[in-house]
């Protein structure tokens, strides 16, 4: 089964991984560098099944990356609570205001002004892959900013026009803008290749550090999304999803959680349809996607390390 892979990955974590003190301060027993290969033909989907995945939460969230937002609150208004930690946090240490998660998650909701000023993430995933800042030298030797770059709509334009090229690359690495971003990204790359036979999109995604409890399956469905979304804006067939880790870690806090699911079996193979094809990349909605046989094992609660 496809998820044994992730299955293992997890044992050999929790059993070889060292144990470290992170940026968090919560702990984990990390490994460095770790490959999953997943096939998404025949609309495939590395979706867990020995856990339940809110599959939609992570559709949304790809969705949102790609109209390039940075502010939590259309998240917030949809019902993902996936980004709310990290503004919350940030608003308690900068004003020390003491505000519980859910009263500061209702303001964002609630509160246009409050949200514009206190839930955004700076410039992440999204800005980095449509809006990519670019500046320029004036005569003067000063900066002008120039047009940003939407690698999103070049990737797909390569795809077509050169699809033997091995520089088809979404990059959310901005070194220049790090230190603004809430969280330097964790799946930072994602190069897209054309298989031999010129008809299947392959995705490899580089993620430099990883919760392989809680945001790994996130991370796995959000990619073969994205490659089934280009796959299908290029006339191609979805191939196969590479991922690789960096740091790849469980948190000492998630023992219950792991203990748990690696006690089941994985189970049934779910699949994930498109139903129409949108105008572009920027044009699909929610509801143009419904994955079929998840039956899958019970949620499992536990912490975000933020
Ligand atoms: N993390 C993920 N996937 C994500 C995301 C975060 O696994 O999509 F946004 C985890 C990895 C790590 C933490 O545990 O969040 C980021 O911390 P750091 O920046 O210190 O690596």
């Amino acid at each position: 089964h496809y998820e044994q892979q992730y299955l293992d990955l997890m044992a050999r974590i929790w059993r070889e991984g060292d144990e470290r003190v992170d940026r968090t301060g919560v702990g984990t027993r990390s490994i460095f560098g770790a490959q999953l290969r997943f096939s998404l033909a025949d609309n495939a989907i590395p979706l867990l099944t020995t856990k339940r995945v809110f599959w939609k939460a992570a559709a949304r969230e790809m969705l949102w990356f790609l109209t390039g937002e940075t502010n939590i609150r259309p998240l917030v208004l949809q019902g993902v609570k996936i980004w709310n930690e990290w503004p919350h946090a940030r608003y308690v240490r900068e004003t020390g205001d003491d505000i519980a998660l859910d009263e500061f998650v209702q303001r964002i909701a609630d509160d246009e002004s409050f949200a514009a000023r206190w839930g955004d993430l700076g410039p992440v995933y999204g800005k980095q892959w449509v809006d990519w800042p670019t500046y320029r030298y004036r005569p003067d030797g000063l900066y002008e900013k120039g047009d940003g770059i939407d690698q999103v709509s070049q990737v797909i334009e390569s795809l077509r026009t050169t699809p033997g090229s091995r520089r088809h690359i979404i990059e959310g690495w901005n070194v220049a803008e790090l230190d603004r971003m809430a969280l330097p990204p964790c799946h930072k790359t994602y190069q897209f290749h054309v298989g031999a036979d010129g008809t299947r999109l392959n995705c490899l995604l580089y993620q430099r550090s990883c919760d392989v409890a809680l945001g790994l399956p996130f991370n796995l469905f959000g990619a073969a999304l994205l490659t089934r979304m280009i796959a299908q804006q290029t006339d191609l067939e979805p191939g196969e999803l590479v991922w690789m880790g960096g740091d790849t870690h469980l948190y000492l806090n998630h023992e219950a959680l792991i203990r748990e699911q690696l006690e089941r079996e994985p189970r049934g193979r779910p699949t994930l349809e498109i139903s129409r094809r949108a105008p572009s990349i920027f044009g699909y909605t929610i509801e143009d996607f419904a994955v079929s046989g998840y039956s899958p094992h019970a949620a499992i609660k536990a912490p975000v390390a933020v």
